[in-house]
């Protein structure tokens, strides 16, 4: 396994996930992509983490496909569906469906899949000097990675028609302004903010938290009555977890509760 393009860590009930290869911002090779899914599976199973914190390495998040290997004569996959089928889609169902809060740290510039890559996590926190390129077509190609996906629920159609047909670099805090992170801060800060919100985020009723997830994703194909009963569902779901009981026993008792993801 490349581990090194890779970084992992668990600390305080937290995933800590960083893309590390600086030298090409942090750009996606296929051992790399085989790589995080490898760990993103391991994270769903394990019910001691409770939270994943993703970052990248130096002053980039992710610069999307390695375009190097992409275009190498010896690369092993030529076919460009199939490497979005291998590389990217897993990704991005694996942080979709991941039945515990992502919370991205994108700490430089997140092009093509990269910035695609930070969308699909549950909340996107950038530094002041980040930035999100949806550089696709600046090379004669289209939105992958669930850009085409996420953007328009994201931001509305008209935002992002102009992000995926110009490919114009968007600043993080104009981003923010749009509604496609949750917000920005110092790259100083960065850190502190996006890996305490994880650890907090950890601490909490972590099925709960999964619900809730699935609940955003239905939300957009469901009609009002549809809504209301998947809200009526994965309450009674919520209702019978031990966090509940937990929550409510601690809220009488004036004390805070402690969860334990159940
Ligand atoms: O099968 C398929 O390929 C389909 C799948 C597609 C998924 C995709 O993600 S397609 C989109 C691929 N990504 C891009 O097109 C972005 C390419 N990169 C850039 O446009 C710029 O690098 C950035 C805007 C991201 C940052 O610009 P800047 O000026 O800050 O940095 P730089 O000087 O361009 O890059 C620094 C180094 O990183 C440089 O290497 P060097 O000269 O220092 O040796 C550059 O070549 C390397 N680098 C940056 N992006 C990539 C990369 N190397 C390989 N692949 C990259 N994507």
């Amino acid at each position: 396994m490349a581990a090194s393009s890779i970084l992992f860590e668990a600390r305080q009930g937290v995933a800590r996930i960083t893309l590390n290869r600086p030298e090409v911002l942090n750009s996606f090779d296929a051992a790399m992509s085989q790589t995080l899914q490898q760990i993103l599976g391991e994270v769903t199973r394990d019910v001691s983490l409770r939270a994943v914190y993703l970052t990248g390495a130096g002053r980039a998040f992710c610069a999307g496909q390695d375009l190097a290997e992409a275009t190498a004569a010896d690369s092993a996959i030529t076919d460009f569906s199939e490497r979005v089928r291998t590389m990217y889609n897993p990704l991005v169902l694996a942080l979709r469906r991941m039945p515990k809060p992502v919370v991205c740290a994108v700490n430089g510039v997140a092009a093509g899949a990269g910035a695609n890559l930070a969308l699909a996590c549950d909340i996107v926190i950038a530094a002041e000097e980040a930035s999100f390129l949806q550089a696709f077509v600046k090379i004669g190609l289209v939105p992958d990675t669930g850009g085409s996906w996420a953007l328009p629920r994201l931001v509305g159609q008209a935002q992002a028609a102009a992000l995926m047909l110009l490919g114009e670099k968007l600043p993080a805090a104009r981003a923010a302004e749009l509604g496609l992170i949750y917000k920005v801060c110092p790259a100083a800060e960065l850190e502190t903010t996006a890996f305490g919100l994880a650890a907090q985020l950890a601490t909490q009723p972590t099925y709960a938290l999964s619900l809730i997830k699935q609940m955003l994703v239905a939300s957009p194909h469901n009609s009002l009555e549809q809504q209301l009963e998947l809200e009526a569902e994965y309450q009674g779901l919520a209702g019978r977890s031990q966090d509940y009981a937990e929550g409510v026993q601690a809220f009488l008792e004036k004390r805070k509760p402690s969860f334990i993801g159940k």
